[in-house]
């Protein structure tokens, strides 16, 4: 009989995952971790199995974009699909948003919900963004204040009944402007006293939403990003019809294809004023720091989900007379991509740790600087990571890995968002240098490093130590160097940012490779943080080496 080879399959994504459950006996209190565990199993359960078959036999189902009805009528109706529907089940009656709000469990909320996403999000088709624009909305109605709105809206989106549970939109992105958002044309339209909005939104993510956040330029209001305002919007009318707004089309992208991405046109959509009538970038980036944490935990399950996929194959998989696990070469590679992604890891659950410590009110000002900076740079330094992880996945199935009804292609089309999506690596390392405008945030951050390196004491874990204090150090002294030249702080402030990105998930390996070795988990996390600390983690340039830049491009 003819040779076919087995296709990888996945076991209980909570039960083999050690990162995470050390992760969780060392950061959440026992009382809580027994409380949710068997959560987690049985997601991970769900995730692994069921769900994981569902997204293979769903493959090919897309959202449908129904213009019109048979009569004439414009109805714009979204058929999601299968996954979609049984997502939108799950990540409300497991709280998916509601968990980040839960006040009952103090600092551990924004924890707690982010361990729910990243045991369930893998098989469930990018249903982590509108999860991701529904707790954003949701942080920055109860930032703005405004009591009518949050009164109406916080418990819906904090709803754990799928029949009542609303998702939210995240409108920014207009086709002059994806990243300098300052540029939005929509104009604000005083009606009564109701306002219309009137303008095009090029990518609008998900349009199945009940609610979105957007920008617009109240008429007669300055140019630039202080003279817009943001807006609170209901897409439908009492009638469940869409209210003034038209989808012109679905967008076709290159992955996640199974969220209905769309432009839309606002033709006099009514619209509340959230925060005043002017500041609106200021006042919506709340939403944009959420987002950036999701962006952040979503590329970690990807690079999880392909790690697990691959160290199942390499079982399966024999070549020249041996399975791939017993093949040195291919054991070296996997273990690069399992020391990226357990290093991203520790960075995304930092950035959501102080999420919720600064939410409950427990933090320090100085969690609170560390914060403001991190968020951007685990957001930028993941993201990249996710593609690269991604990338290599493929290439460890071969051919199978690059046929689309495998499903693994999807992995690397997917992760390829990640990296663009809620602020791209440049702009975000601009956002790093502006965080650093702060007083105090650098020593924040280098009171963080400092305080991991100093608790990782085995001799072992020199060469990790050492490396990222020198590459910190190397930081520091560029900023302090170039900071007041702007072309070369600008030229250089992705290497800075990624340095410091990839400097934190060192000194964070680190950390938790002593606690392993401290809790007798043995020597997995010292092998990461040994693997890590050898890759590239200072990316710094000098002056000369940024000069020829030009040379190479004109
Ligand atoms: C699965 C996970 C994720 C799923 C979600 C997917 C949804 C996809 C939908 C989208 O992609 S939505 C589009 C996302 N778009 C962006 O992320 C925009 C990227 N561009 C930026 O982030 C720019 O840096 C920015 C638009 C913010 C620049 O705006 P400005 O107005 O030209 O810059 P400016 O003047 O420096 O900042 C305005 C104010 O905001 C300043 O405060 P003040 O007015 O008090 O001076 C800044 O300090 C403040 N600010 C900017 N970024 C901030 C911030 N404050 C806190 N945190 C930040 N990150």
């Amino acid at each position: 009989m003819a040779f076919h080879q087995a296709a990888p399959s996945l076991g209980n994504q909570y039960d083999s995952d050690s990162l995470l459950r050390e992760y969780l006996e060392r950061n959440l209190p026992a009382e809580l971790l027994s409380r949710f565990e068997s959560e987690y199993r049985a997601l991970g359960e769900l995730n692994g199995g069921e769900l994981f078959r569902l997204s293979l036999a769903d493959l090919d189902a897309e959202p449908v974009h129904t213009v019109w009805d048979p009569w004439g009528n414009r109805i714009d109706e979204v058929e999601v699909t299968e996954v979609w529907k049984r997502a939108q089940v799950i990540c409300a009656e497991h709280g998916l948003v509601a968990a980040g709000y839960d006040a009952e469990l103090g600092a551990y909320a924004r924890v707690h919900q982010h361990i729910l996403n990243y045991v369930t999000q893998a098989s469930l088709d990018t249903y982590n963004c509108p999860l991701a624009m529904t707790d954003g909305a949701a942080r920055t109605l109860l930032d703005s204040g405004n009591r009518a709105l949050i009164d109406h809206a916080l418990p819906r989106l904090l709803s754990r009944d799928p029949t009542t549970m609303w998702t939210s939109g995240q409108w920014m992105t207009e086709r002059v402007g994806g990243s300098d958002v300052g540029q939005t044309e929509t104009i604000a339209r005083r009606d009564g006293d109701r306002w219309r909005l009137y303008g095009t939104k090029w990518f609008t993510s998900a349009t199945t939403a009940d609610m979105a956040l957007t920008l617009a330029r109240p008429e007669g209001n300055p140019p630039g990003s202080r003279g817009l305002a943001m807006f609170y919007l209901e897409l439908r009318d009492e009638d469940g019809k869409l209210q003034n707004l038209h989808i012109n089309r679905l967008k076709d992208k290159f992955g996640t294809r199974k969220l209905p991405t769309a432009e839309l046109t606002l033709d006099g959509v009514e619209a509340i004023p959230v925060a005043g009538l002017e500041g609106g970038v200021r006042n919506i980036t709340p939403m944009l720091n959420v987002t950036r944490t999701w962006n952040a935990v979503a590329a970690v399950l990807g690079m999880r989900r392909a790690v697990a996929l691959t160290r199942d194959y390499a079982d399966k998989r024999e070549a020249f007379g041996a399975a791939l696990i017993e093949k040195p070469l291919h054991v070296d590679t996997m273990a690069d991509m399992v020391a990226e992604t357990q290093g991203a890891f520790l960075l995304a659950f930092r950035v959501v740790e102080l999420l919720g410590r600064i939410e409950a009110g427990e933090s320090s000002e100085s969690e609170q600087l560390l914060s403001r900076l991190l968020t951007p740079i685990g957001k930028l330094t993941t993201g990249k990571q996710a593609v690269a992880v991604a990338s290599e996945a493929l290439e460890s199935f071969g051919g199978a890995g690059y046929v689309n009804d495998t499903g693994l292609p999807k992995l690397l089309a997917d992760a390829q968002v990640l990296p663009i999506w809620e602020g791209t690596t440049n702009v975000l390392s601009l956002d790093t240098l502006r965080a650093l405008k702060q007083e105090g945030v650098w020593d924040a951050f280098v009171g963080e490093i400092r305080a991991r390196l100093d608790a990782s004491t085995d001799p072992r874990l020199n060469v990790a130590v050492e490396r990222c204090q020198a590459a910190v150090r190397h930081a520091g002294q560029w900023l302090e160097a170039t900071l007041a030249e702007r072309d070369l702080v600008e030229a250089g402030a992705r290497r800075f940012a990624m340095t410091l990105g990839r400097a934190t998930e060192l000194a964070l390996l680190a950390n938790h490779a002593q606690w392993c070795l401290d809790a007798g988990k043995g020597e997995r996390g010292l092998a990461a943080a040994r693997r890590f600390a050898r890759s590239r983690i200072d990316l710094i340039e000098d002056e000369s080496f940024m000069d020829e830049s030009r040379l190479l491009v004109d």
